[in-house]
């Protein structure tokens, strides 16, 4: 079984409509929020996250992700109003500097104006579930949808964390989101799957995920799907980094542990890797394009003699 997943996962997939480099993706995180979990409050200002986003994309960010609504756990929700306040006029700027922009909302007029604003890309953490009119949006616009795998709303995910079979259930839940986001009307060609690393997720399931995402991108069919990864500074690794008092790392100083699974992810097939700090990620995924073009067997992707 291992042996299969990762033949499957050899074959990196890319979705229609943004620009292919050979390599895994980085893709940089603009919270203009006052709450997310790692960085909560240091983008709210429109200038300061325009600033941020021109940063991370001088710094090697292939897209970069400007999202209005924390979704860590146990947050609330955020009026819709507060939500375009917060992207739009970032949004804008940044997609006038000739940015690849992606919109984080999981609200059909949040991305609608985002889209009109210059965003190419949606990447909706509830995989459709929170808003039915968000699938038909994207079908219509015929830009790239990120679903991520979750179980409800963030107020209370961790409480769904239970599971026999995470790996099975993930992806057959996915599975599922996929084929209700394509009755809507999406090209299945323009969906990647997320398995929602840290939402309704406990760190041995994070892990196990991350050890199997060949399994994870193909949904059970026999065609992968670009897999997205999103473990930046999360918990689980403040947990695996923890000290000897037994306190979790805080989550500024898991970067270089961000910066390893972005490595193995890149290694193991991902399409993307969705980070906080680009730089040394933008160095990974490059590594391990380097490391994949070189393994036996494999054909794909761009290999340098350097
Ligand atoms: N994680 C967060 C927000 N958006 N989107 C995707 N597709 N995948 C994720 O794992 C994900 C996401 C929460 O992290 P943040 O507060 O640092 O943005």
């Amino acid at each position: 079984m291992a042996d299969q997943a990762r033949t499957t996962v050899l074959r990196r997939a890319h979705p229609a409509g943004l620009l292919d480099p050979g390599r895994c993706l980085v893709m940089g995180v603009v919270n203009v929020t006052p709450d997310s979990f790692s960085d909560g409050g240091a983008w709210l200002e429109t200038g300061a996250a325009v600033s941020h986003g021109l940063q991370l994309a001088a710094e090697g960010a292939d897209i970069v992700d400007v999202g209005g609504e924390s979704t860590r756990p146990g947050a609330e929700r955020v009026e819709e109003a507060e939500e375009l306040r917060r992207v739009g006029p970032v949004i804008a700027e940044l997609a006038r500097a000739g940015l690849t922009v992606s919109v984080d909302t999981t609200r059909a007029g949040v991305a609608e104006l985002a889209l009109e604003a210059g965003a190419r890309m949606v990447n909706d953490v509830s995989g459709g579930r929170s808003d039915p009119r968000l699938p038909r949006l994207v079908a219509d616009a015929g830009v790239p949808y990120a679903i991520m795998h979750s179980r409800g709303p963030s107020r209370d995910m961790q409480q769904r964390a239970v599971y026999e079979d995470v790996v099975r259930e993930v992806r057959d839940e996915l599975r599922q989101r996929v084929d209700a986001v394509t009755a809507a009307g999406v090209d299945p060609a323009a969906i990647i799957v997320d398995p929602g690393i840290g939402f309704a997720k406990l760190p041995h399931h994070n892990w196990t995920i991350l050890a199997r995402l060949g399994e994870i991108s193909c949904l059970g069919g026999a065609s992968p799907f670009p897999v997205l990864i999103g473990a930046s500074r999360k918990s689980f690794l403040g947990r695996l980094l923890a000290g000897p008092d037994g306190e979790p790392r805080p989550a500024a100083q898991r970067d270089d542990a961000t910066t390893a699974i972005s490595a193995l992810a890149a290694l193991a097939g991902a399409w993307c890797v969705r980070v906080h700090a680009v730089a040394a990620n933008a160095d990974a995924v490059r590594v391990a394009a380097q490391w994949r073009g070189h393994e036996k067997g494999w054909a794909g992707g761009k290999v340098s003699a350097g």
